[in-house]
């Protein structure tokens, strides 16, 4: 892709959609794909809560990435329909679909994502975990499967943790995008804000430091985001934030052992932040425990989600 184009080549750009059930590496995908990461991943199911943009631009096109929830098929709560509502939105107007399944394995919950793509925009078949796959042989016969169940412009093995497979990847969605003038800046990454990408960090060190004990019901409000010039360090940005979780033993369970876990989810989400926003920052967290928010679409809404 670093091939200098000739110039007068047009400029290419559009939408290029990352679908599928939970926990299939959407996100890995879409942070390998960009070279940044933008959105957060974790081993848990429903990490991702909100649609996410990443933007690269190489050459004379420019890929608009959408990350999207994993489609919710076991219950019914206000959050899940929410996260599902994000999923069909999206679905309908991009120039391709990246559907993401984990290499030889398709189950009812696969079945469920790929009944909602459309007709007449084209979807790949992006089958992820490659590496975990141990009879590549295997691999074929499931393959023309897939190929039966829909008709998928491209099939495409791959782990979204392997560099070369995901250039080779980029160079395959470039094909379905359309030449039109860029929509966004050369070097812009994100639409998100950074007091958005701040409350997703802290969320994902949160999953990831809490193991299997707290529900994926929790979430993170940002109370105060401000920025100061710094003589010492150019820029300067203080977060507070706050964990909202379901009950009271989640509440100590976040915080730890003489608040051991809570300071560990800080100082990783704080550094992580400080690589992406290229900023000294300072952040401060708080827990609250508030009940049944994920039921509750009033409150859900309050904590920004469509
Ligand atoms: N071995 C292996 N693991 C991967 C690969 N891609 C992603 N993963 C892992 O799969 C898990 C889920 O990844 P995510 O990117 O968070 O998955 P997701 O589809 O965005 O999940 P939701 O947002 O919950 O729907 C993480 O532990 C990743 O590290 C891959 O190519 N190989
Ligand atoms: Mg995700």
């Amino acid at each position: 892709m670093k091939d200098h184009p000739p110039p007068d080549t047009p400029q290419r750009c559009g939408l290029v959609a990352i679908v599928g059930k939970p926990n299939v590496g959407k996100s890995t995908l879409l942070n390998a794909l960009v070279g940044q990461k933008i959105s957060i991943t974790s081993r848990k199911a429903q990490t991702t809560r909100h649609r996410i943009t990443g933007v690269r631009t190489e050459g004379v096109t420019q890929f608009v990435f959408v990350d999207t929830p994993g489609f919710q098929t076991k219950h019914s709560s206000a959050l899940n329909r929410s996260l599902n509502k994000t999923v069909t939105g999206v679905i309908s107007d991009v120039d391709v679909v990246l559907f993401v399944v984990e290499a030889g394995n398709f189950a009812v919950a696969d079945a469920k994502v790929l009944s909602l793509l459309k007709p007449g925009i084209p979807a790949l078949l992006v089958a992820n975990k490659l590496d975990q796959v141990n009879r590549r042989a295997e691999l074929a016969p499931w393959l023309q499967e897939m190929q039966q169940r829909h008709e998928f412009a491209e099939l495409i093995p791959l782990s979204a943790k392997a560099p070369k497979d995901v250039e080779h990847l980029l160079k395959v969605c470039e094909k379905y995008l359309p030449e039109q003038p860029w929509w966004y800046g050369a070097d812009e990454l994100t639409d998100r804000s950074e007091k958005f990408l701040a409350s997703e960090m802290v969320r994902e060190k949160l999953f990831r430091f809490t193991g299997d004990e707290l529900p994926y019901t929790s979430t993170v409000i940002i109370d105060k985001f401000e920025e100061e010039p710094s003589p010492k360090h150019g820029r300067l940005v203080k977060i507070a934030a706050t964990i909202v979780v379901e009950r009271d033993g989640h509440k100590a369970m976040v915080i730890g052992d003489g608040g051991e876990r809570l300071k560990r989810i800080g100082t990783e989400a704080r550094m992580e932040l400080e690589k992406l926003m290229e900023a000294k920052v300072f952040l401060q967290l708080w827990v609250k425990v508030r009940s049944g928010w994920a039921d509750d679409e009033a409150r859900v809404r309050s904590f920004g989600y469509e």
